[in-house]
C-alpha cells in the first residue's frame, strides 16, 4: 500500500498531471533492474522531464524525508535502481533530449535520459566519435552511464563514461541546482566534483545535464576473429597484442562456455576452438591495413589456431550482437544466474582464469566468463538452478572476490557496486576509506533519503551476496 500519502499529494500539486504515477502496474514496472536484485514496490514512480520538475521532486522528498531512487533505463546490473527503502522511484527517461552536438568544440550536451545509442548516431551524423560502448547501449540512458561509470569494450583504447564528462548540471538532496565541472576539454579549478558524482550511484546528487567531450571519428575499424584452442593461452595472445604496441581498441574475450553461445547461435566457429578473441584495430583506412597485419601475426606467432579478418561490416555486426546478447543468454541457461565484472591487473589475466576453473571445480559451480579481457576486466558468471546450491554460489563469489583483490584487482570495473556486492565492499576499502566516503555522503546528502542502501553495507545489511 503506497506511504507518504502528503508528500505525494505535495508532489501532485508541483508537477504535471500524469507525472506521479501510483498504480500497481506503474508501480511493479519500476521495481527491478537488469540484475538478481530482488524487486522492491516504490510507493510512487514520478516522471521528471526538467531540471525544474527534479529540483521539486527532491524540495518536496526532503521537506517529507521521502527516500528517492533515480532511474531511466533499468538496464543497470547491481540492483541500483531498485528502492530498498520504498518511496519514490523518480524516472528519466522522458527527460531525453540532446541539446547540443557542437562540431566545432566537439561537445555534447545531453539529458539524463538520452538513450546512449541515440547520442552515438546523432555524433556519428556529424562524424564525431563518443566511445563509451556498454553492451546495454541500444537501452541504456547517459545518466545512468554517468551514474554508474560505464565502460565497455573500447574502453580499452578510450577509457570509460568518465573520462568523457566535462561537466553535469545535478541537482542535490535538498532541490539546489549545482553546475559542476565545465565545457573545455582542460580545467583544474577547484575541487574535481564532477568526477566524484560519476560512478557516485545516485547517491550524492541527481544528474540532470551532462557535458560530454568527443572525439573526431576513426576513418575506419577492424576486426580480427581470433580462435584458440586452449583457454591457457588467452593471457599469452593478450600479451602479444599489446607488444605489438599498437594500442587495439578492444580485446575482447570468450571462454570455452561462453564460445558455445556463439556456436549455438550459429556462427562460424572453428571445430577445436576452446576460445576467442575479438581484437579491433581503428584510425585512418593506411593505419588499420598495417595494424591489422601485425596484430594478426603477433596472435599467429602466439600459437593462435586461427585468426580471421571479419569480411564484411555485417560479419563484424553479427560476432558484436551475440557478444552484447551474452549477458542475457547465459541467464536463459540456467535457473538462476550472477555475474561479476572483476578486475585485475593484465599481467594477471592468467591467474585469474586459473583461479576461476579452480573455485569452480573446488565448489561445483558453473563459472562462464567472458569480457574485456585487454583491460583484465572479466564477466565471470555463476550459475545455477536449485535453491540449494546458493550457499556453494555464494562460497564461489566470495572466493573470487578475495583471489582479485590478492591479485592486487578491483571488485568492479564497470557495473558498480549497488546493493548486491555491498556486503563486500569492505573486503577492498578499507574503514577509514568507508568512514570518509559516508561522511561526503551525508554532506552531500544530510538525511540519507538519494539512493539508500547502496555501495555501503547498512548496519540491516544481509550477509553474503546480498539481497538476491
Ligand atoms: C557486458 C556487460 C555485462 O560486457 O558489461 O556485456
Ligand atoms: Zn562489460
Amino acid at each position: 500500500v503506497p506511504r507518504h500519502d502528503a508528500a505525494l499529494l505535495a508532489l501532485d500539486a508541483a508537477l504535471p498531471s500524469g507525472a506521479v504515477r501510483t498504480d500497481e502496474a506503474s508501480r511493479h514496472a519500476y521495481a527491478r533492474d537488469e540484475s538478481e536484485a530482488a524487486p522492491v514496490l516504490p510507493d510512487a514512480v514520478v516522471m521528471a522531464r526538467s531540471t525544474a520538475q527534479v529540483a521539486a521532486v527532491m524540495e518536496v522528498a526532503s521537506a517529507h524525508r521521502v527516500p528517492v531512487t533515480p532511474r531511466a533505463a533499468g538496464t543497470g546490473r547491481t540492483g541500483g535502481a531498485t528502492c530498498r527503502a520504498g518511496g519514490l522511484v523518480l524516472a528519466f527517461e522522458a527527460f531525453d533530449r540532446i541539446r547540443e552536438v557542437d562540431a566545432e568544440d566537439h561537445v555534447a550536451v545531453v539529458e539524463p535520459g538520452v538513450v546512449l545509442g541515440d547520442l552515438r548516431r546523432a555524433v556519428d551524423a556529424a562524424r564525431l566519435f563518443y566511445p563509451p560502448d556498454p553492451s546495454s547501449w541500444a537501452e541504456c540512458t547517459v545518466g545512468g552511464n554517468v551514474a554508474e561509470n560505464a565502460g565497455g569494450p573500447v574502453a580499452f583504447k578510450y577509457g570509460v563514461t568518465g573520462h568523457y564528462v566535462l561537466g553535469l548540471e545535478v541537482v542535490t538532496a535538498s532541490g539546489e541546482v549545482l553546475e559542476l565541472g565545465r565545457r573545455t576539454k582542460k580545467g583544474v579549478t577547484g575541487y574535481d566534483l564532477t568526477s566524484l558524482v560519476v560512478g557516485s550511484e545516485g547517491t550524492l546528487g541527481l544528474i540532470t545535464r551532462a557535458t560530454l567531450h568527443l572525439l573526431p571519428a576513426p576513418e575506419a575499424v577492424r576486426t580480427l576473429l581470433v580462435f584458440l584452442d586452449d583457454e591457457a593461452r588467452i593471457a599469452d595472445a593478450v600479451g602479444a597484442t599489446l607488444r605489438t604496441g599498437i594500442v587495439a581498441r578492444c580485446i575482447e574475450l570468450l571462454d570455452r562456455h561462453t564460445l558455445a553461445v556463439l556456436r549455438d547461435d550459429g556462427l562460424p566457429i572453428p571445430a577445436e576452438a576452446a576460445a576467442m578473441l575479438l581484437v579491433e584495430v581503428d584510425g585512418s583506412e593506411v593505419a588499420v591495413a598495417i595494424d591489422q597485419e601485425r596484430v594478426g601475426n603477433a596472435l599467429t606467432d602466439a600459437g593462435a589456431l586461427e585468426v580471421r579478418l571479419a569480411r564484411s561490416e555485417a560479419e563484424r555486426e553479427r560476432f558484436w550482437s551475440v557478444r552484447r546478447g551474452m549477458s542475457r543468454a547465459l541467464r536463459s541457461r540456467a535457473g538462476n544466474k550472477l555475474s561479476e565484472d572483476v578486475v585485475v591487473p593484465r599481467s594477471k589475466l592468467g591467474a585469474l582464469f586459473e583461479a576461476c576453473r579452480a573455485i569452480s571445480a573446488e565448489t561445483g559451480v558453473r563459472m562462464p566468463a567472458y569480457g574485456h579481457a585487454g583491460d583484465g576486466n572479466l564477466h565471470v558468471n555463476f550459475l545455477w538452478d536449485d535453491e540449494e546450491e546458493k550457499p556453494r554460489v555464494d562460497r564461489a563469489i566470495e572466493a573470487l572476490f578475495r583471489r582479485t583483490l590478492d591479485l592486487g584487482g578491483t571488485l568492479s570495473g564497470e557495473h558498480g557496486i549497488g546493493v548486491l556486492k555491498a556486503p563486500f565492499i569492505g573486503l577492498e576499502q578499507s574503514p577509514g576509506v568507508i568512514d570518509l566516503s559516508q561522511r561526503i555522503k551525508a554532506q552531500w546528502d544530510p538525511q540519507g533519503i538519494l539512493n539508500p542502501g547502496k555501495i555501503f553495507a547498512g548496519p540491516g545489511g544481509r550477509p553474503g551476496h546480498g539481497w538476491c
